[in-house]
């Protein structure tokens, strides 16, 4: 069974994650289905992707795939993992990417939307980064994806406590670039996605990976990235990974 559902039309690409009985988790078969399609696009020139969700249901995605994660004193999002090909896949498209966003939006998905080089979502939308509740180390690159688009106490509220930003704060912070009524969303989404087609591609590809490029210019000395890394290992070889893991798979509330 295809993981997701796509549609090429007016050189708009569309993908559309379909997996509602794990609530979109980011599988590696999942992501490998999407890495495909935006290949599949890019040869056929597409002038935009729209990424959503297939259903209608509450949740948009429920962020990495949990029983996926490597389950304690290993790095859980190193840059070979499929969520973080994939969210480099968004960044290097060369044409822009909108996510269409219905319903919760949870941990790696949220950064995937913070990837995206627009977010247009319903009333229904709310975004959650969620390593706090999994006892889990988020990686240098998903800070700064977040830190370049939002106020530093807004990251900090979304890490430290990993609850859910609502639509209308999400629209106020930036997480989304607008809010629309639920009948709305698809033909304020498709009709952005039609004026860029008749933008110059080569000068909106151009300007993508120079934003692209400058935005993730944070220069680190070797020392300071290693200081970092070493945060990170203190936390995957620690107790919290071990139990923030085991307590999702046995669907009970972990004790931190
Ligand atoms: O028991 P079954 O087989 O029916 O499966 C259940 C859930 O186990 C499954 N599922 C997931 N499986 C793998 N990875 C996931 N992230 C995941 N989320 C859900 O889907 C089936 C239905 O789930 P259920 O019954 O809870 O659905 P619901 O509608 O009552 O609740 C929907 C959610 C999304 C509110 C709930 O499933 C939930 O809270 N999921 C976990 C959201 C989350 O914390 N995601 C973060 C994943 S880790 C990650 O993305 C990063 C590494 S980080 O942690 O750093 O942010």
């Amino acid at each position: 069974m295809p993981l997701i559902k796509t549609a090429f039309a007016e050189s708009i690409g569309t993908i559309a994650f379909d997996r509602d009985a794990k609530r979109n988790a980011l599988s590696a078969g999942l992501i490998a289905e999407t890495l495909a399609a935006l290949d599949e696009f890019k040869a056929k020139r597409a002038r935009a992707i729209v990424l959503r969700s297939a259903g209608t249901g509450k949740v948009w995605s429920a962020g990495h795939d949990i029983d996926e994660l490597p389950k304690a004193d290993v790095d859980p999002l190193p840059y070979s993992d499929p969520l973080e090909q994939l969210l480099r896949a968004v960044k290097a498209f060369p044409a822009p990417v909108i996510a269409m966003v219905r319903g919760s939006v949870w941990g790696g998905a949220c950064d995937l939307v913070m990837a995206c080089d627009l977010v247009y979502g319903d009333e229904t939308c709310a975004f959650a980064i969620t390593p706090a509740k999994l006892g889990l180390p988020y990686n240098v690159g998903g800070f700064l994806n977040f830190m370049s688009r939002l106020p530093l106490n807004v990251v900090k509220e979304m890490f430290f406590s990993a609850d859910p930003i609502s639509a209308d704060r999400a629209e106020r912070v930036g997480i989304v670039n607008r809010i629309v009524g639920a009948t709305e969303l698809e033909q304020t989404v498709y009709g952005m996605a039609r004026t860029f087609t008749t933008r110059s591609a080569a000068s909106i590809a151009t300007s993508k990976e120079s934003i692209r490029v400058l935005s993730e210019s944070a220069p680190i000395n070797p020392t300071t990235f290693e200081y970092l890394h070493g945060l990170r290992r203190d936390v995957y070889f620690g107790p919290d990974y071990h139990e923030g893991t085991a307590a999702f798979l046995e669907k009970r509330p972990p004790k931190f």
